[in-house]
């Protein structure tokens, strides 16, 4: 078994299985996942991460399909995270779908990496905002995520995307009403998928009026494009778009600003999970927690009291931080 830091130098010199591995550590939380991470990432940050999301059917899978065979004719690599249960990568899929896949999966300038739903809440959105970081320091210059829209999960995952695309189609009923209020708000690009069928039109205008209502918050106004994925159709126009929209984020300050609020998230988070863990660990060792929660329950004590002892050494540390943050 290669050592983390041969692991991390093999993927740096371009090793896949290498890549494979690290990914796998992180998914799976292991202790080394975290070494790894750390070492690799000054390699980080020049990837441009897309984050393709809709309704189940809409066709996620299949334009990703097409959009990265676009980036693979100008010559960009390509990573693929599929945070998507039934998608064709993740083997939910036909056969026939599985088919189509192929090519790309066999090309060597695409990297392909499907991602289990986790139990714990987040715990994918970490997994996948660590395979990011890993695809990117391998030296993807684009990182594609698919993902349904439905749950908080893959809300946060589509907000660690540069470039937002949301795919809807025609003939779903409530169409709008279908696509979850968080991520209409922060989408760059709207697809009408499925525009060979009836109904592609009229979804087209409802949603340029309901566009037309929200305000604008930035020179960016997200396009609203058609697209037959099965076909073909719309690709290369779609594929333009995001480059163009790359180039706004760039040119702008609008990629520094997205970034900045990611790493503050991301350090927050960090900081909250590793104090939570040494409390966790005080409540399950060091404190008859047990005999403390029979007593508030039998109302002896207060919990709001308690909170505070428990979490008194971190009052204490601030209190220290204050006057010390020279040394942080
Ligand atoms: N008619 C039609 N079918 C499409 C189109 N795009 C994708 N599909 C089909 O819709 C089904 C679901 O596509 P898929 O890409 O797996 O959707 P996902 O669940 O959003 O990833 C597949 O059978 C595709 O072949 C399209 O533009 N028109
Ligand atoms: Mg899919």
């Amino acid at each position: 078994m290669p050592s983390t830091e041969e692991l991390v130098n093999d993927a740096l010199s371009g090793s896949v299985r290498a890549l494979a591995k690290l990914i796998t550590l992180v998914e799976n939380e292991m202790p080394e996942a975290l070494e790894a991470l750390r070492r690799l990432y000054p390699k980080t940050g020049k990837a441009f991460i897309i984050g393709i999301t809709g309704p189940p059917g809409s066709g996620k899978s299949t334009l990703t399909d097409k959009i990265t065979k676009e980036l693979r004719k100008k010559d960009f690599t390509v990573g693929i995270i599929a945070v998507d249960p039934t998608s064709p990568f993740t083997g939910g899929a036909l056969l026939g779908d599985r088919l189509r896949m192929q090519d790309i999966t066999s090309d060597e300038g695409v990297f392909v990496r499907s991602m289990a739903t986790r139990g714990t809440l987040g715990g994918l959105t970490k997994a996948t905002a660590d395979t990011i970081k890993i695809l990117d320091a391998f030296g993807k210059d684009f990182i594609i995520i698919e993902t349904v829209g439905v749950g908080q999960d893959e809300v946060d995952i589509v907000k660690t995307a540069d470039t937002t695309i949301l795919i809807s189609v025609p003939g779903l009923g409530d169409d709008i009403q279908a696509l979850k209020a968080g991520i209409m708000e922060i989408a760059d690009i709207f697809v009408v998928n499925k525009a060979d069928r009836e109904g592609a039109d009229r979804l087209m205008t409802e949603l340029s009026l309901m566009l037309g209502l929200s305000p604008a918050k930035s020179a960016w106004r997200p396009p609203i494009l058609k697209t037959v994925g099965t076909l073909g159709e719309g690709i290369s126009e779609l594929a333009e778009t995001i480059l163009a929209h790359r180039k706004f984020l760039e040119e702008g300050e609008g990629l520094i600003k997205k970034r900045n609020i990611r790493a503050r998230e991301e350090i927050i988070n960090l900081i909250e999970k590793e104090i939570s863990k040494y409390i966790h660990k005080m409540l399950k060792y060091d404190l008859a927690f047990d005999e403390v929660i029979e007593k508030v329950v039998a109302r002896e004590k207060d919990p709001y009291s308690y909170a505070q002892t428990v979490t008194e050494p971190f009052a204490r540390y601030y209190q220290i931080y204050k006057v010390d943050k020279a040394k942080v």
